[in-house]
């Protein structure tokens, strides 16, 4: 049984994490199966956005501690390794993917699991879904981008207490913090996630992308880094095809056919 489900559908690559039985939780076959997957989403003309979403009652409990032995005698383990082979080039790759991802946050979210949601660029979440920064609880440090994207996401007064207490925050609440994007009701998700998928794979991708790189880079620049980022970006941008189908469009009074060119 493959950890990670791959479906192509009218350019939505819909990806599923597929270990319910440990909540998703990562083992290194669910890694590499999902660092296929977005080769692919980087890889396939065809692939205009990425939908990510998890198998079962939960979206991600993070790494898979049954893969721990921190049995007595048992050699201390080098985190690192997994951070610096894993974790961190998967949310690089998410982040440098130019194309959108939209992430479908099923049930709850643990871990490494809650801070590879929020590496998304749209986050919807079930009603029913939950988001906890499970790291203090077995004294680990927040990862996989954590500490970068709760405080830019909440502040830091509620990044820390999410840090250090690790208490579950319902979706309504990860909503009204500004974690996500929108809360959905539990039967609405899939359907809605899929359709929203749908519309950004209907989207201009270039832009999209290009979008995706200016607001990335947006936390260290100065205000006139940004400025000339996004005169250099928009000189791409103006290039494409899309661009010219998009003002063709507008002035022909149509909506405008993408082709993500
Ligand atoms: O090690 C490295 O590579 C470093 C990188 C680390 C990144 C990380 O993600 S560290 C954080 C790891 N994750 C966690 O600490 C979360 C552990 N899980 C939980 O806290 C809870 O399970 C949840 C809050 C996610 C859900 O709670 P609940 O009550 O809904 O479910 P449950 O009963 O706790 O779990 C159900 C089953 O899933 C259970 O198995 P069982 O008893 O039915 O056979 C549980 O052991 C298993 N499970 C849940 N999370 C994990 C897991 N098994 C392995 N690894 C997990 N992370």
């Amino acid at each position: 049984m493959p950890s990670v489900l791959v479906a192509l559908e009218a350019g939505v690559l819909r990806v599923t994490l597929n270990r319910p039985e440990k909540l998703n939780a990562f083992n290194p076959e669910m890694h590499q199966e999902l660092r296929a997957a977005l080769q692919r989403a980087a890889n396939e003309a065809e692939v205009r956005c990425v939908l990510l979403t998890g198998a079962g009652r939960a979206f991600c409990a993070g790494q898979d501690l049954s893969e721990r032995d921190v049995s007595p005698g048992a050699a201390p383990i080098d985190l690192s390794v997994s951070l610096g082979s894993h974790y961190n080039p998967l949310v690089r790759r998410m982040r440098e993917l130019a194309k959108p991802i939209v992430c479908a946050v099923n049930g709850v979210a643990a871990g490494a699991g809650a801070n590879i949601a929020l590496a998304c660029d749209l986050v919807l979440a079930a009603r029913s879904a939950s988001f906890v920064q499970a790291f203090s609880r077995i004294g680990l440090v927040p990862d996989s981008g954590g500490t970068w994207f709760l405080p830019r996401l909440v502040g830091s007064a509620r990044a820390m207490g999410l840090a250090l207490l690790a208490g579950k925050l319902s979706a309504e609440d990860a909503a009204a913090w500004g974690l996500v994007w929108k809360v959905l009701d539990d039967a609405k998700l899939m359907e809605e996630a899929l359709e929203l998928s749908k519309t950004l794979a209907e989207g201009p991708t270039k832009g999209y992308g290009l979008t995706k790189k200016a607001l990335n880079a947006s936390f260290s620049n100065s205000l006139d880094a940004q400025l000339e980022l996004e005169r250099d970006l928009q000189r791409e941008a103006g290039h494409s095809e899309d661009y010219r189908e998009g003002v063709t469009a507008f002035k022909e009074k149509r909506a405008p056919r993408f082709k993500g060119k």
